[in-house]
């Protein structure tokens, strides 16, 4: 492939309305001076978040012979990057995408709940197919929820030790990944921290956020493209957690501040010219 381009197959849903998974992935890399190629798994009219029943189409049937034409073209990615799945089918297709692509950066983005909360959508079927994902992956950025059914733990309703969160961080990472990111954790300092285990090195790290008292959805799917968009561009894995972090920051008090509907999701449109700058980034913090 050509060093001038750098190219990454997203293996997620369309939600047309709501700002979340495609929607906001695309954009985001493209910002990024990432090729991003879009292997929609279903396309719906919004994410499942609170707009009513979404019209879904399924496109499970789409992914496969899309490899196989990829295949045919020599068409090469440095990065296969999954999200939110929406059937067992699915995860064995991004399996197969893994397989075909062994260079590749494998990111998987776990996508399965928030708040304490599994999605609807996921059947402990699909959540036991979730972990063999994970085990093949390179780099994953669950948040505490997720990391939680992960590794069949309760959601911790109080705020984590760091002593326990390195434990969480470091049995994920036993699961298969290097690099395991875990976002929206509530520490015993007080802080909201997105934290972050490099196994090779045995590094911690934490970037703390501002509170915001409001939950948009996509925030997940923004903050692991940020990071894979990063990551792709050559940043450390602190400096991609705090790239990241200080986005997402600027994209939710922009919205905040406008006081719109939180289940329209973040206004990526006047949040992105940030992703383009130049920033020095120091704000980091081992954990
Ligand atoms: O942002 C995660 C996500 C992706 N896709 C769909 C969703 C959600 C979260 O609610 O509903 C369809």
């Amino acid at each position: 492939m050509s060093k001038q381009t750098i190219r990454v197959a997203a293996i997620h849903d369309l939600s047309g309305f709501g700002r979340c998974s495609l929607s906001v992935i695309l954009p985001t890399l493209s910002a990024m001076g990432i090729q991003a190629c879009a292997i929609p798994t279903a396309v719906l009219s919004t994410h499942t978040g609170g707009l009513g029943d979404p019209v879904l189409c399924d496109l499970t049937d789409y992914i496969q012979p899309t490899l196989q034409h990829y295949q045919s073209l020599k068409l090469d990615f440095n990065c296969i990057y999954s999200g939110f799945l929406g059937s067992i089918d699915q995860i064995d297709h991004c399996l197969e995408f893994f397989s075909a692509y062994r260079g590749a950066l494998k990111v998987v983005d776990p996508v399965m709940g928030d708040h304490g909360k599994t999605y609807r959508t996921y059947t402990p079927q699909l959540v036991a197919r979730m972990q063999e994902l994970v085990k093949v992956a390179d780099v994953i950025t669950p948040n505490l929820t997720e990391a939680a059914i992960l590794l069949k733990e309760e959601y911790p309703n109080a705020p984590m030790t760091v002593s326990r969160l390195k434990s969480w961080l470091v049995r994920q990472s036993e699961l298969g990944p290097e690099y395991v990111l875990i976002t929206g954790v509530a520490m015993a300092d007080g802080h909201l921290s997105n934290v972050g285990y490099d196994r090779n090195r045995g590094a911690f790290w934490r970037v703390n956020c501002d509170y915001v008292p409001v939950d948009y959805p996509g925030t997940g799917d923004i903050y692991a493209s940020v990071v894979v968009g990063s990551l792709l561009n050559g940043d450390s894995l602190p400096i991609a957690m705090e790239r990241a972090t200080r986005f997402l920051e600027l994209a939710i008090k922009t919205t905040y501040s406008y006081g719109t509907d939180s289940r329209y999701g973040v206004m990526l449109e006047r949040s992105l010219p940030w992703l383009m700058e130049h920033h020095y980034l120091k704000g980091y913090e081992k954990l």
